[in-house]
């Protein structure tokens, strides 16, 4: 591989972020010996931990999973205070891990990624930063997380309000006083579903204005067991295994059986035993139909129906909170600490906006279609254009001109998620069309980073400045990738997982959601064929073979 011809300023990769894959692959790219340069629109490490600081936010995988696996010392030296870290926690940790393996160095903060084109000439990205910087790099990496370009609501009259709007994912970073205050929630996700107790306690008054119900299953938080963690420390080469093969990126799978061929005292226990557990042992351990068979799923979505009817005592209150018009696991099902509880407090109100929908945001609270919410702030937990959203962002145009944003105007096209024809040399950590958001994230990222290393490996050792993948792969791996969402309930239902929270966005299921295990496999399987689907040093650009032409 040889070095940027005629770069001012160039280094061998840029990498875009430096959240959890970022700092990995900084790391990586260093222990490959490659010059590498960092971007980070934050002050500080930590990505998604960096931005979402509103009151209890949390990981919702438990933290001896959700964590690197890539440093032994690191895993075994790193104590988990909680089973499901808190964000300062987990921001910590990574900052811990940025000055352990001194990876700031390579980073730029307060920097944001402009534009990014390829320049065919002399076969490297040419990066462009808002501080004005322009960079050459031979390879692109784009580390920007998955959930980091807020979606924000055009909200008639929010202009005219006189607190403060916060969005649960740009919270500030100094403490937010709501003591005396009435404080309005917009929005049921998991960003709603974690905020909303925290802010019941605080608040002088908490409206949550709901428009979709969300299937929420209790955390079942905890201080971290010394003697669990211990044991976990010990076993952690076969745990990290079991994670890499899952369907999940956690070390449990779904019971083969199907749901149906059960009596329903049996699937009752079964799921009994997983709410009591909690977490997302109750989202991936269930039967293995639940997310391919109606009926199978609505002994799950059922099951929890009836808890969030134990627990919410107002009877019409309950109904409001039940989702019933989608199935269990097709939105990403939210965690909770004490959620359904809230609705019982005497100083939280809920309103229905399917029933009275949001007319505008006056002076000094929200209007619906039949009240004025008298509020003193509005917070935001109206999520992310996810997935593409800060990827697009970055104006990325490949060969001939050809912008990454128009190519993908129908939908993401890449081949195994991971790289799109005409973008050579452009790697995607966690892109659309990989399991991604669909699993544990620190799994599915370090399986892209491996990834990413080796090929530049094999680059080197090979001589090779450049890969892209075919056209056919990317069509074979996009038409493989909606097979196998079209097989499960997703794709029918509104859900930033089919891109239908974000006004114009193409639908389309953007995680891959085949599993993490087999997932693995597919991308193993390529790079043992010597990157079976791609072309290395393509002297010309991949085009579109001809219908009929020979292969
Ligand atoms: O966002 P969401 P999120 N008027 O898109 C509502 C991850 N995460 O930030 O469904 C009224 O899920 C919208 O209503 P509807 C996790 O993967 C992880 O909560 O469109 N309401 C919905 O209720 C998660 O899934 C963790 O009808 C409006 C809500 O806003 C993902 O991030 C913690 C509206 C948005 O829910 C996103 O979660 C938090 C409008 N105009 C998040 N627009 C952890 O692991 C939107 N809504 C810790």
């Amino acid at each position: 591989m040889s070095a940027v011809r005629g770069a001012d300023d160039g280094v061998d990769a840029v990498v875009v972020g430096a959240g959890f894959a970022g700092l990995y692959m900084l790391y990586k790219l260093r222990e490959l010996g490659l010059s590498a340069r960092g971007y980070e629109a934050g002050s500080g490490v930590g990505g998604t931990w960096y931005w979402n600081r509103y009151p209890g936010a949390r990981c919702d995988s438990e933290s001896v999973y959700y964590s690197y696996s890539f440093s032994e010392e690191l895993q075994q030296e790193w104590e988990w205070s909680e089973r499901y870290a808190s964000q300062p926690e987990i921001l910590h940790y990574l900052e811990h891990v940025a000055d352990r393996f001194d990876l700031r160095r390579d980073i730029r903060f307060d920097t944001r990624v402009v534009a990014a084109t390829f320049d065919e000439g002399g076969s490297c990205w040419s990066v462009r930063t808002d501080t004005g910087v322009q960079v050459r790099a031979r390879f692109l990496i784009s580390a920007v997380g998955c959930l980091s370009t807020p979606n924000v609501p055009a909200l008639p009259g929010v202009e005219n309000f006189r607190g403060p709007v916060l969005h649960t994912g740009r919270w500030p970073h100094e403490p937010v006083e709501v003591t005396s205050c009435r404080v309005g929630v917009l929005g049921t996700g998991s960003s709603g579903v974690q905020s909303i107790p925290l802010l019941a306690e605080q608040a002088e008054h908490l409206t949550v204005f709901q428009r979709t119900p969300n299937y929420s299953v209790p955390a079942r938080n905890a201080p971290s067991d010394p003697v669990q963690s211990a044991d976990v420390k010990a076993n952690y080469d076969a745990i990290r295994e079991r994670c890499r093969r899952s369907l999940g990126g956690f070390p449990f799978d779904v019971d083969p059986r199907s749901a149906l061929s059960v009596s329903p005292e049996e699937r009752e226990a079964l799921y009994r035993g997983l709410w009591d557990e909690g977490g997302m042992r109750f989202v991936f351990g269930g039967f293995a139909d639940v997310l391919t068979d109606r009926t199978a799923n609505d002994v799950a979505a059922d099951f929890v129906r009836a808890r969030i009817g134990e627990v919410v005592r107002e009877g019409a209150t309950a109904e409001v909170l039940t989702p019933r018009d989608h199935p269990f696991g097709t939105r990403r099902p939210a965690l909770d600490t004490r959620y359904y509880e809230t609705y019982n407090r005497d100083d939280v109100t809920l309103v229905d906006l399917h029933r009275t929908p949001v007319e505008e945001v006056t002076a000094g609270g929200l209007r619906t279609s039949d009240t004025e919410y008298p509020l003193d702030v509005l917070v935001l937990a109206t999520g992310f254009d996810a997935m593409t959203g800060s990827l697009l962002a970055m104006n990325i145009v490949g060969r001939d001109g050809v912008e990454l944003r128009k190519k993908w105007s129908d939908g993401p096209r890449n081949h195994l998620g991971l790289m799109s024809a005409g973008f050579p040399n452009l790697f995607t950590i966690t892109g659309p069309l990989s399991p991604s958001v669909f699993s544990n994230m620190p799994t599915c990222i370090e399986q892209h980073v491996d990834w990413i290393g080796d090929c530049l490996e094999h680059l080197r050792r090979n001589g090779h400045d450049l890969i892209e993948p075919t056209v056919e792969a990317e069509d074979g791996w996009v038409e493989h990738a909606a097979r196998v969402a079209a097989r499960t309930l997703l794709g029918a239902v509104d859900s930033w997982w089919t891109g239908a929270n974000v006004p114009g966005k193409p639908r389309v299921v953007y995680p891959y959601v085949a599993g993490v295990g087999t997932y693995r496999k597919a991308c193993d399987a390529a790079a043992a064929r010597g990157y079976d689907g791609f072309v290395l040093n393509p002297s010309a650009p991949v085009r579109r073979r001809p219908q009929g032409a020979p292969a």
